[in-house]
């Protein structure tokens, strides 16, 4: 893949509304977008996921931009690549930083799919035409708020409704919900909020019939959750604790969850997320693609790689509308009864709208190979 030129657009956009979780509330969003140039005039495009703050992973969008410029652009300039499947490996000599390989090589993968005129979601061997999406909803200043939002999210169709929780909101706001809602298919998040001494509480969770219960304990941790999820019927998912397809298969060997949450960013990309993808199908641990606030071409992104079989539960990828009022892309991702049409077009399928791009960028970087 002959590259000739690395352009990062920094943007910013207003979200429609905040989004608060037990770590934070977050109301616009700062991030960037890789764009990679080959010497025939194609554009691959990817998202960095990182936020400005480092509370969800370590992670910033400048020490994104910092390793990207000080060291990953270096190893793509000083090896050839032919196909995608080669950059993380290229990248891993590095540790950790996930998020931005992750941005550099989506970015590539595009660029890759567009070279040999398949969608993305081909070329990551996906067969799906149509993906089953749901909603998450951020902690809201009331039940009645809340109650009201999941109605609207289920008038527009998502198949599951995922719930931030963190100590004060959770067992009874979520026993509301469920009077409200008796057969509806309801997650909760903690993110992180509670420790093993929240282990009567946490039990308390078995009796809502929750499809599953996301990272409760500590970010890095799976020997505590391997604990909890013994005493506990409903599912543990981890999201926070897996970082690569290691980090899985420990994680499954002590029985800390029984599903797990792909973020190809967290995860250090599209290459990685397949092998977790293939690893967990043959364990029988069904996984879903998360969500990281994202525009246009990480949602495209997402869209593709939950195109693979073993993508069982219904993500995080709602619709452009979710955030934003105008979206990066063109067509927007558009959800209808739940479901997202996956594009037949090369690459990611969706074109960049290069006047919202534009209109949305605080600076543009450029890096020629
Ligand atoms: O834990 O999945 C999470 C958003 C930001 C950071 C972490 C998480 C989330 C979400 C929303 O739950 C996912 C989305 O709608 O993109
Ligand atoms: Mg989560």
């Amino acid at each position: 893949i002959p590259l000739i030129n690395i352009i990062i657009h920094r943007l910013n956009m207003r979200m429609i509304d905040p989004f608060a979780t037990s770590f934070g509330t977050m109301q616009g969003k700062e991030f960037y977008i890789v764009e990679v140039v080959d010497t025939d005039g194609n554009h691959g495009y990817g998202e960095g996921v990182a936020f400005s703050i480092p509370w969800y992973t370590e992670e910033t969008i400048k020490s994104n931009l910092a390793i990207i410029e000080d060291f990953l652009i270096p190893i793509l300039r000083d090896n050839a690549i032919e196909h995608p499947n080669e950059v993380f490996p290229l990248f891993e000599r590095l540790r950790g930083n996930n998020m931005a390989k992750a941005a550099i090589e989506g970015a590539i993968w595009d660029l890759y799919a567009k070279r040999q005129g398949v969608p993305l979601a081909k070329a990551l061997g996906g067969k799906k035409t149509e993906i089953d999406v749901g909603i998450s909803i951020g902690i809201q200043p009331s039940v009645k708020e809340l109650l009201n939002k999941i109605e609207h999210f289920l008038e527009q169709g998502y198949k599951r409704i995922k719930l931030k929780i963190k100590p004060g909101h959770d067992v009874d706001m979520l026993h509301e919900v469920r009077k409200a809602f008796p057969d509806t298919p309801i997650m909760a998040d903690a993110n992180s909020a509670y420790t093993l001494d929240d282990i009567e509480l946490l039990k308390q969770l078995d009796d809502l019939n929750l499809m599953m219960i996301e990272q409760p304990l500590q970010h890095h941790d799976i020997i505590d959750h391997a604990k909890l999820q013994k005493e506990l019927q409903t599912p543990i998912c981890l999201d926070e604790s897996i970082h690569s397809l290691y980090d899985v298969q420990k994680a499954i060997e002590l029985g800390s969850c029984k599903i797990i949450n792909i973020k190809v960013g967290r995860v250090g990309g599209l290459s990685e997320s397949i092998k977790i993808h293939d690893y967990c199908e043959d364990q029988g641990i069904p996984v879903w693609c998360g969500g990281m606030l994202e525009a246009g071409i990480g949602r495209a992104h997402n869209v593709a790689i939950t195109t693979l079989a073993n993508f069982i539960l219904p993500g995080d990828t709602a619709g452009s509308s979710r955030y934003w009022k105008k979206d990066i892309i063109k067509p927007e991702v558009v959800v209808e009864n739940g479901v997202i049409k996956v594009p037949t077009a090369p690459g990611i399928g969706y074109e960049v709208d290069e006047e919202a791009l534009e209109a949305f960028r605080f600076e543009k970087l450029e890096f020629p190979m």
